[in-house]
């Protein structure tokens, strides 16, 4: 009888070991790749070693940027972080849904939940699908209670599962959002959060000064979390608040177990890091090591988690079966609200690379980011100056699974060939976008049409673009955006202008 038993157990081995190798063979035919997005926040042009770097070394997105594809010309849809990410997820450009600009904490899901997104189209084609990291796209449907189950969030986007920071590191909450629900609160101290007015006598950088470790320099005057004052009022919630310093290595330890506990079935990651925005707080570990000041650390900080993660998925046997996009929201900024030593340290690094403007601007800075396309074994290492948004990756996806996108307003072009290094065409024309205002890429042209307001806003040290007469510039021999051709160049800059207009809808 044990005997009998004995061959049952056998048997039954035998048939699990079989199944699973079958399913290796079909996860190694590279039909459906297991595909990671790696998205820093506010990481420059300039701020990787691969893409000129000098003052710092970034050898492990290096290492990305060598082994596969290095474009120079991968652009954010956007200058900001909310409809940058709107663009990567829905293919959608973000200057056509007007409510997508920089969200508080606790603005309502700007996401239609029957908009296709990049996630949903690889849940429906059988993936499993995961965002850990920072959404900043809106939760709930307005009045959100943190203590009880929020949504709709990632999950209903197509995220079967989501392991999140709500908006920003510098807006409250300051909690983690699993699926929904905040980790670790406790419910005899609920949270409250409101963007306008303080919560009873809750302590803020102006009532309390001296419980402040980070000082602000223009906003970030509300509640205080961990000594660092925040943008909007927050109560309660204590057992819940994220450590700052320990952000990287948490949503690191996350991203490496959704990689472990997924690597049998093909699994879309999106790993948004919240490295380099403010509040920079670097592990103890990288403190101090750039020379930089806190923002160099955690770059250096952010290197490090993506040498960690790719050890992963190489440990997972993985590497030959994963697509991973390495890219950034939105350009650079040195003060963006804290007094930081970001620019008194900055030295000669140029977080910009070159390029005009930063952060917020419709200058290059602003929107030009590193972008790197890692296949081991299918992308051969080159640099491609071919003209790429990350609003492309959904439809070029979708052509990599075989699945037609049939929709009118899909702004996301296929460029799956270019991403995967057999072509070297990238866009024709890319509309960019900052905080509201619009230009056009057209080859090696730009055009950026008049705009009133500031154009240098002192608090953050950029010029954001807005000029009284439009512009136009020949990045081909003109990277740095110092000489508007609009004037000497009248037919370029009415060819330019009319495909604006007409892309625009105007
Ligand atoms: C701005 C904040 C800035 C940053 C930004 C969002 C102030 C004065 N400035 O309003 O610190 O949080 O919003 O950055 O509050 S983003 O990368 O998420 O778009
Ligand atoms: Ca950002």
């Amino acid at each position: 009888k044990s005997y009998n038993l004995l061959l049952l157990l056998i048997f039954i081995i035998s048939c699990k070991k079989s199944k699973t190798e079958s399913e290796q063979q079909v996860r190694s035919d590279n039909s459906k790749p297991n595909i990671v997005i790696i998205y820093l926040d506010d990481l420059g042009y300039g701020d990787v070693s691969a893409y000129g770097a000098t003052e710092l070394e970034t050898p492990n997105i290096d290492a990305l940027a060598g082994e596969g594809i290095k474009f120079t010309n991968g652009y954010a849809s956007s200058a900001t972080c909310t409809p940058s990410r709107y663009a990567l997820l829905t293919g959608i450009y973000p200057w056509r849904n007007e409510k997508a600009k920089i969200l508080p904490g606790t603005a309502p899901l700007l996401i239609d939940t029957m908009q296709l997104t990049l996630p949903k189209l690889l849940k429906n084609k059988g993936y499993n699908t995961a965002i850990i990291g920072k959404w900043h796209l809106g939760l709930g449907e307005g009045m959100i209670n943190w203590n009880g189950h929020i949504s709709p969030g990632p999950n209903e986007v197509g995220f079967e599962e989501s392991y999140i920071l709500a908006a920003t590191q510098d807006r409250v909450p300051t909690v983690y959002i699993q699926n929904g629900n905040v980790v670790g609160l406790d419910s005899e101290d609920p949270i409250e959060v409101d963007y306008l007015n303080n919560i009873d006598d809750e302590p803020t950088a102006l009532s309390h000064p001296e419980l402040v470790e980070m000082k602000w320099h223009h906003g970030h005057n509300n509640s205080i979390v961990n000594g660092i004052p925040r943008i909007g009022y927050m109560k309660g919630g204590e057992s819940a608040k994220w450590s700052d310093e320990d952000m990287a290595d948490h949503f690191l330890k996350k991203a490496q177990d959704y990689v472990a506990s997924h690597k049998d079935n093909p699994f879309f990651l999106y790993y948004a890091m919240q490295q380099p925005h403010v509040p920079r707080t670097p592990h103890p570990r990288f403190k101090g090591k750039s020379g930089l000041g806190p923002r160099g650390d955690v770059i250096l900080e952010a290197d490090w988690c993506v040498g960690e993660f790719m050890k992963t998925l190489q440990k997972e046997g993985l590497l030959e079966n994963t697509l991973i996009i390495f890219s950034s929201d939105n350009g650079p900024v040195l003060n963006d609200g804290y007094y930081d030593d970001a620019v008194e340290k900055v030295g000669r690094h140029d977080p910009m690379g070159g390029l005009r403007g930063g952060k917020y601007s419709i200058f290059e800075a602003g929107t030009r980011v590193p972008f790197i396309t890692y296949w081991k074994g299918k992308i051969e290492p080159s640099v491609s100056d071919a003209l790429v948004c990350q609003m492309d990756i959904l439809s070029s996806v979708a052509e990599l699974l075989g699945i037609k996108v049939e929709s009118k307003e899909m702004d996301s072009t296929n460029l799956l060939n270019t991403l995967l290094g057999k072509s070297r065409q990238g866009r024709d024309h890319l509309i960019l976008e900052a905080t509201g205002k619009t230009a056009l890429r057209s080859g090696d042209w730009v055009y950026i049409p008049a705009y009133a307001g500031r154009n240098f806003r002192e608090e953050v040290g950029i010029e954001v673009g807005n000029l009284s007469e439009e512009q136009l510039y020949n990045l081909s021999e003109d990277q740095g955006q110092q000489n508007n051709l609009a004037k000497t160049n009248p037919e370029k800059l009415e060819e330019l202008k009319s495909i604006f207009l007409k892309l625009r809808g105007e």
